[in-house]
């Protein structure tokens, strides 16, 4: 069953998969509205995706259709770099959005970085 159909499109992506326990995954946090996880191809030495549970195809979606939720995200992310110790080290927050950005999966996602320094943007 779908679940997460914001967007209208009835078929699950993986990462309803992962939320509903379906394919297993590195949990590192959740709550009612969010959940974040491991990544399994780590750009960093701290790599997590942080997901809304309901599903919208990409940031902007979501920023349009529910900025509390999208809120939700990025103060899920602030979580998960206190979990992992990384807030005063610094991290980053990655949305990928569509072809050009190389997004994959099209249930909106953030990337968080960290853990080591990252490289610059386009270096
Ligand atoms: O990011 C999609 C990300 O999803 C990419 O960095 C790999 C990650 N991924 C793919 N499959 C899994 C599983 N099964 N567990 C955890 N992480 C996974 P994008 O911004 O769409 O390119």
């Amino acid at each position: 069953m779908s679940h997460a159909d914001a967007d209208g499109d009835a078929a699950d992506t993986l990462f309803e998969k992962i939320i509903a326990g379906e394919i297993p995954a590195d949990v590192v946090y959740q709550d009612a509205s969010t959940f974040a996880f491991r990544d399994i191809r780590p750009q960093a030495k701290v790599h997590v995706l942080v997901v809304p549970k309901t599903r919208y195809r990409n940031v902007g979606e979501l920023a349009a259709a529910d900025p509390q939720l999208l809120s939700e995200v990025v103060a899920t992310a602030r979580k998960v770099a206190e979990l992992e110790g990384i807030v005063e080290s610094g991290y980053r927050v990655v949305f990928n959005t569509d072809s050009d950005a190389g997004q994959t999966v099209f249930h909106v996602h953030a990337h968080v970085l960290g853990g080591e320094p990252l490289g610059l943007f386009g270096a």
